[in-house]
């Protein structure tokens, strides 16, 4: 047996811009278990820097290697994994990649595509498309292109200060379509005029307008604006989701399986989200061809009910490092029918982006 954890760079078509940063390429953690004929893939949603949340890859490195990867030597179910692993307090990216690891491995044994193993419901996803920062010309244009080509809903990213040129530029062009807007955590409770100047444009909800771990004060914005929060950074397990829905900090869930430690968390948040009578729906980290697919799988389940930003790679990258990327046909993506997470993996091209390797077991 033997699993290994590549670093993997590919860059994308535009730059990506959050109200935390700009990102160039994605630096992607890869890791690969091979035992007998099985081969598992997963990915680690960290990037290089701490920006997002407070984990980047090198701290994941570490976190697998050192802590999360003795504990699944032998190969445990991803459930009597996620229940080892979540005595650590924290670093859910790193547990997040091993148990998704798991997850692949384990669906492959009983020849199951991912999707199916989990107890999915859905024969397609609907697929909506998130919008980086740009001037608000490009943003247009990007949005334009991603209408004809049918996506379900228009995320765009803002940030504190840009919101009217942003989402007025959008709704004077655009007055009708189903619009989002992710902050990132870009505002405080300071900015309240701004946020309720955000109730006009007749969102579908935003997206973590403030800090990446606060829910007291989200519940306190949700009772002053009519447009409905998700919360994306600030669920990073069942407890806080379950506490997010008890004081009402948000009516919707933006599910990161990389960011909750994994699949059966993800499925354990989406079950409390849907009981409370909140949306769900399935986000990214702009990951490679192997992270989207867990992200594809998870969003076949039947309480997800919201558009995704599970857009095919072609929109971030000019050539993924896997065959067989997902192909988005009017706004809809099929999960993939092989056994697991079902890519192929491009060796060639795996290769010509390879960073670097390590063997960890
Ligand atoms: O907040 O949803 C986010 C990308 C990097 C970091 C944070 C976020 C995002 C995205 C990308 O919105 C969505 C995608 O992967 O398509
Ligand atoms: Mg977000």
């Amino acid at each position: 047996m033997e699993l290994r954890l590549y670093n993997i760079r590919i860059p994308f078509l535009y730059p990506f811009t959050t109200s935390f940063g700009t990102e160039s390429a994605r630096d992607a953690l890869i890791l690969e278990l091979i035992d007998g004929d099985i081969t598992a893939y997963s990915e680690c949603v960290t990037s290089t820097n701490p920006d997002y949340g407070y984990e980047d890859n090198q701290t994941s490195i570490h976190l697998i290697r050192d802590v999360f990867s003795p504990m699944m030597k032998d190969l445990p179910t991803p459930q009597e994994f996620n229940s080892r692993g979540r005595k650590i307090k924290g670093d859910n990216m790193a547990r997040g990649a091993l148990e998704m690891l798991l997850w692949d491995y384990h669906s492959k044994v009983s020849g199951k595509p991912l999707d199916k193993f989990m107890g999915g419901s859905k024969d397609h996803i609907e697929v909506g498309l998130s919008v980086g920062m740009d001037t608000i010309d490009k943003m247009a244009g990007r949005i334009e292109d991603a209408l004809k080509m049918g996506y379900k809903r228009i995320k765009v990213k803002i940030e504190k200060g840009r919101e009217k040129e942003i989402l007025g530029g959008i709704r004077d062009r655009y007055p009708d379509i189903v619009l989002t807007a992710d902050a990132n955590s870009s505002y405080t409770m300071k900015d309240m005029d701004l946020l309720l100047s955000i109730d006009q444009y007749e969102l579908q909800y935003l997206e973590q307008p403030l800090n990446f771990d606060d829910l007291v004060y989200h519940s306190r914005l949700a009772r002053e604006m009519s447009t409905p929060i998700c919360l994306d950074e600030s669920i990073t397990s069942p407890e806080k989701a379950e506490k997010a829905m008890e004081i009402g900090a948000c009516s919707v869930i933006n599910i990161k399986p990389g960011r909750i430690g994994g699949l059966t968390d993800s499925l354990e948040v989406t079950r409390i989200c849907r009981e409370h009578g909140g949306h769900v729906w399935v986000g990214g980290m702009l990951e490679t061809g192997i992270g989207r697919s867990f992200n594809v799988a998870m969003a076949c389940n039947g309480n997800v009910d919201y558009p995704g930003d599970t857009a095919p790679n072609s929109r971030y990258f000019k050539k993924d490092i896997v065959m067989n990327p997902f192909k988005m046909d009017r706004g809809h993506i099929k999960p993939n029918t092989k056994p697991g997470i079902g890519v192929e993996i491009d060796f060639q091209e795996f290769t010509r982006r390879m960073e670097s390797a390590i063997r960890i077991f």
